[in-house]
């Protein structure tokens, strides 16, 4: 359905290295809709509920000390199939696993460094949003370019 929903992320990475504009134009120009967008500086408690399936994993610790190093941009986007879309533009997790094309294929090398997060299911997808985001700072809009998008 068009109303279908996927969370990404640019990662704290992705923010300094100056990324984000980039990242966003992906998914608008594929003809994906914004709906919800923010800044946030994410604790631990946040963290460990977003990678709850990772949890006592080796690399955990590491990677939440990197997820909390710098700002997140966290953004809602809305349209068909986007979550698998979106980890198609996003590209394998391991960045040197991805032909050029995909955002971690173009601007990452090592995998704790991979520049951004997209959800891997619908049921992922409703789960961070919610967790993300507060029902109000998501905004439901008619976007004119739809019926130039979709048949
Ligand atoms: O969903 P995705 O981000 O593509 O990968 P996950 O397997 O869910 O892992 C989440 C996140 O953790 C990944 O983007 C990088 C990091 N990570 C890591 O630093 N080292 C690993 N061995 C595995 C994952
Ligand atoms: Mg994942």
């Amino acid at each position: 359905s068009h109303s279908e929903r996927t969370f990404i992320a640019v990662k704290p990475d992705g923010v300094q290295r100056g990324l984000t504009s980039k990242i966003l134009a992906r998914f608008e120009d594929r003809g994906y809709k914004l709906v919800g967008i923010k800044l946030i500086q994410a604790d631990e408690q946040l963290l460990s509920q977003h990678y709850a399936e990772h949890v006592g994993k080796p690399f955990f610790p590491k990677m939440v000390s990197f997820m909390m190093s710098g700002p997140i941009l966290a953004t809602v986007w809305e349209g068909k199939d986007v979550v698998k879309q979106g980890r198609v533009i996003l590209g394998a997790t391991n960045p040197l696993s991805n032909a050029p094309g995909t955002i971690r294929g173009d601007f990452g090398i090592d995998l704790g460094r991979n520049v951004c997060h997209g959800s891997d299911s619908v049921e992922s997808a409703n789960r961070e949003i919610s967790l993300w985001f507060k029902k109000e700072e998501l905004v439901q809009w008619e976007s004119n370019q739809a019926k130039w998008i979709y048949e």
